[in-house]
């Protein structure tokens, strides 16, 4: 007899910065998710798909737990809560180069009161020694309580393996939701509007990078043979404005070289970047902004 194919959704979920989207991608093995050293980089529900002959797993990579702020904050934290009712397994991450804080408490707090079957991902061990990881793995699962723990380095690939054979075997009998051949569920512009979002976030610091959303207005191969793409960075001040643009306009001129940098190979074309800088007054905390650049209403 054939082995049965098996599929579910696992709800990747954890404080911010602690290494969810770095692992989503390990997993996946296509970046699917942008990161960035910042926290509260993931600001959407991101899909990535782990495919094997026998089984496909959906990866949901989700905003971290943090304290809100803005009503953007909300707007992140109810995508994470959201995933969870989609899910047959969830995988939580913590950073074991720290003990577990209020964020990985209610991280915790969220998993267990979902009655969701946890794997625990004790991550970034290759920034700790072996007694530290064993001291953190006593914290993390006396809080998490998870059927299972493993000890892996998303950046370097430890103990993925082994988190990844269990997280399959633990898969319900179920057809494939996407195609085989496919690792996200993002549509072209989304795409490309994260990739420039993650060259804005690694540009600039303290709250400015906060402060930009991106969106992406047009895309369409010219007869020239470049793909035009124009996207929008809002910010929610003239002062913001200025220091992404940049003393003669150099800042927004890295962002786009960087961005290119990254978007030729996906699209295996030259691409003519057409990127503009616009002030849409405290977005962050107003609804219908919220709504108008994706962060409501979707997942
Ligand atoms: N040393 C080390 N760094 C890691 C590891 N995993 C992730 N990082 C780094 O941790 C930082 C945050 O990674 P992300 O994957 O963006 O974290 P996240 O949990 O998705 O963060 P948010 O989306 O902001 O909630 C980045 O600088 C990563 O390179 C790891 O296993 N070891
Ligand atoms: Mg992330």
């Amino acid at each position: 007899m054939p082995t049965p194919l098996r599929s579910g959704f696992a709800a990747v979920l954890g404080k911010t910065n602690v290494g969810k989207s770095t692992l989503l991608n390990a997993l996946v093995g296509a970046k699917v998710s942008i990161v960035t050293d910042k926290p509260q980089t993931t600001r959407h529900r991101i899909v990535g798909i782990v495919n094997r002959d026998w089984a496909q797993l959906v990866l949901l990579d989700t905003p971290g737990i943090h304290q809100p702020k803005h009503p953007l904050d909300e707007a992140l934290l109810t995508a994470a809560n959201r995933a969870l009712p989609d899910a047959e397994l969830c995988l939580l991450v913590a950073d074991v180069s720290g003990s577990p804080s209020r964020e990985d408490e209610q991280a915790a707090r969220l998993v267990r009161d979902s009655g969701i079957p946890t794997v625990l991902a004790l991550n970034k061990c290759d920034r700790v020694l072996p007694d530290v990881i064993e001291a953190r793995a006593v914290q993390y699962g006396t809080l998490v309580q998870p059927v299972a723990a493993h000890r892996i380095s998303a950046l370097t690939g430890a103990g993925l393996d082994g988190l990844i054979d269990d997280l399959l075997s633990r898969l319900p009998e179920g057809p494939h939701y996407y195609p085989a051949d496919s690792t996200t569920d993002q549509v072209e512009d989304f795409l490309v509007a994260e990739r420039i979002r993650e060259c804005v976030m690694e540009s600039l610091h303290q709250e400015v990078p906060y402060s930009v959303a991106v969106t992406v207005d047009q895309l369409e191969p010219r007869d020239n043979g470049k793909l035009y793409i124009h996207a929008n960075l809002y910010v929610e001040r003239d002062s913001q404005k200025r220091i992404l643009i940049g003393q003669g306009g150099q800042t927004l001129k890295a962002i786009g070289a960087a961005a290119r940098g990254q978007l030729e190979p996906i699209f295996g074309q030259s691409v003519f970047l057409d990127l503009w800088v616009r002030v849409l007054p405290k977005w962050r905390k107003n609804e219908s902004s919220l709504r108008r650049l994706g962060y409501l209403g979707s997942a």
